[in-house]
């Protein structure tokens, strides 16, 4: 074999923003993972030589497609949708379709890059993928969103399968979405078979797939808690966002006696002292089913409870911070300001939340910082389970499947351990979950050669 001519970082990069112009979001991506890879291979000339990082970085392919729909006044509606499949080398392709406006090819490519490697962490056998379309779910009928959901299937169908890519939700896709899909999927292929999940427990759901991912980000920052014997009990916590992520996060925040001071949405934030109790998140669930509510209603709701319009949470004195909303809600001066308030722990239940920015400040000041790549994949862990289940034609209850969450999360936690410590008591949980993600990827894709 020919000996490889070594780019350097910077070239490397450049290339990237070449070869991806005006594409931000996935160029932010490909970065941070850059300098931590370039790090561990740097005396691993079989990696160089097989241009991972490089084949890793291009996606296998990126499908994008019409859709049509029509709406409840009879007009003839237009939506781009995509599905980008990056990476195979170790499953069938695996991640969640995003309905929302400011959906583009861009934040698709860095979802399912970042995907690639959440998934290798996981330990469960799945590539690495993301879909969705600039579709707004937000004030549509049920009527509407269901005529969206089956012609985005009616295109997308042939792109997936149990055994090649299985969707499943992110953000705007949540259980209506995917049953509509679902079912159009059955009705085109004929055949009832695990190709997405986050499904209704009535056909094949997996029990604990709506709580896991805010539940599995908060069981991260337990663990990176318990790492440094301390833990969420009598803790204050500010949280991002307030749908499937974010309430499942405040759920388990309060079970481990934490204390939650807000929730947002892309209007603004509530902030209540009091704290947001089961009761609460109760309220703020039904209040988002479906898209309907808003979050400045809570503070109609709830005495005592404040609403700041156009605001993001971030000025919240706290002990821990969750992101939850979408990608880079958190920007450098939010996290100084964090930082000065004292914060001690960061879990990322979204994804790429925190600008690269923002992600120095939280090292510099060696705070525990979870990023969302090892933080928030107790959701897609969950769905790997929900993929046997299905195969195996098998239910598991919500306890053993609890417990397996449980123990996945640990296992993640461990390998960033393994790969992040550097040796001085501090973690640093981005590299180790980026090398940790990479090595798994890349070993199979040496072993099948050039392909
Ligand atoms: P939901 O649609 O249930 O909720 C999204 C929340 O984020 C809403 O409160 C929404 O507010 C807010 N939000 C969305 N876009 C913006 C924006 N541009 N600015 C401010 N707020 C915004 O989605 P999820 O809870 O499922 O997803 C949240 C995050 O978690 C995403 O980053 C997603 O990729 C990530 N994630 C989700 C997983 C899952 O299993 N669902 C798994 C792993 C990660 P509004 O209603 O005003 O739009
Ligand atoms: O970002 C994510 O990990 C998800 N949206 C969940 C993906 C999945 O396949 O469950």
């Amino acid at each position: 074999m020919a000996v490889s001519d070594h780019v350097d970082l910077d070239t490397f990069i450049k290339g990237v923003e070449k070869r991806n112009p005006g594409q931000e979001e996935f160029v932010q991506a490909v970065t941070e993972v850059a300098q931590d890879i370039y790090d561990f291979i740097e005396d691993k000339e079989e990696y160089h030589e097989a241009q991972i990082l490089r084949r890793i970085a291009e996606p296998d392919r990126v499908v994008s497609f019409r859709v049509c729909w029509e709406d409840d006044n009879h007009n003839i509606r237009v939506q781009r949708g995509w599905r980008v499949q990056n990476n195979n080398a170790i499953g069938p392709y695996k991640g969640g379709i995003r309905f929302h406006p400011s959906v583009t090819e861009s934040v698709l490519k860095f979802l399912a890059f970042e995907q690639t490697f959440k998934n290798s962490l996981t330990g469960l056998p799945m590539g690495g993928g993301k879909g969705g379309a600039n579709f707004n779910p937000r004030g549509k009928s049920d009527a509407e969103v269901m005529r969206f959901c089956q012609s985005f299937i009616t295109e997308l169908y042939r792109h997936i399968g149990p055994d090649t890519d299985v969707p499943a939700g992110d953000i705007g896709v949540g259980a209506r979405e995917i049953g509509y899909m679902f079912g159009q999927y059955k009705r085109i292929t004929g055949r009832w078979e695990g190709v997405l999940t986050g499904k209704g427990m009535e056909y094949g759901g997996s029990q604990m797939r709506p709580e896991a991912t805010g539940y599995g980000a908060v069981y991260f920052l337990e663990n990176m808690l318990k790492h440094k014997d301390d833990s969420i009990d009598g803790k204050t916590a500010v949280i991002s966002g307030s749908g499937n992520v974010a309430t499942h996060a405040a759920e388990q925040i309060v079970k481990q006696g934490g204390k939650v001071l807000t929730m947002s949405d892309s209007g603004g934030f509530i902030h209540d002292e009091d704290g947001i109790d089961q009761e609460k998140i109760d309220w703020i669930k039904d209040l988002k089913n479906n898209q309907r509510g808003r979050i400045s209603e809570y503070a109609d709701e709830f005495s005592g409870a404040s609403y700041h319009e156009g605001e993001r949470p971030w000025g919240v004195a706290c002990d821990l911070a969750l992101p939850c909303a979408t990608q880079n809600e958190l920007n450098g001066d939010e996290a100084k300001t964090l930082v000065d308030n004292g914060v001690i722990a960061v879990s990322e239940g979204a994804n790429m939340p925190t600008t690269l920015e923002g992600v120095h400040i939280f090292h510099d000041a060696k705070i525990m910082y979870g990023p969302g790549k090892a933080a928030n994949a107790g959701g897609v862990a969950v769905s790997g389970l929900e993929m046997s289940q299905n195969a195996e034609r098998i239910s598991w209850n919500h306890e053993r499947l609890g417990n397996m969450l449980t123990e996945l999360m640990e296992g993640i936690h461990e390998k960033c351990v393994e790969y992040g410590d550097d040796g001085n008591g501090y973690v640093d949980y981005v590299k180790g979950a980026n090398i940790a993600g990479f090595k798994k990827v890349a070993d199979a894709m040496l072993a099948y050669g050039v392909v």
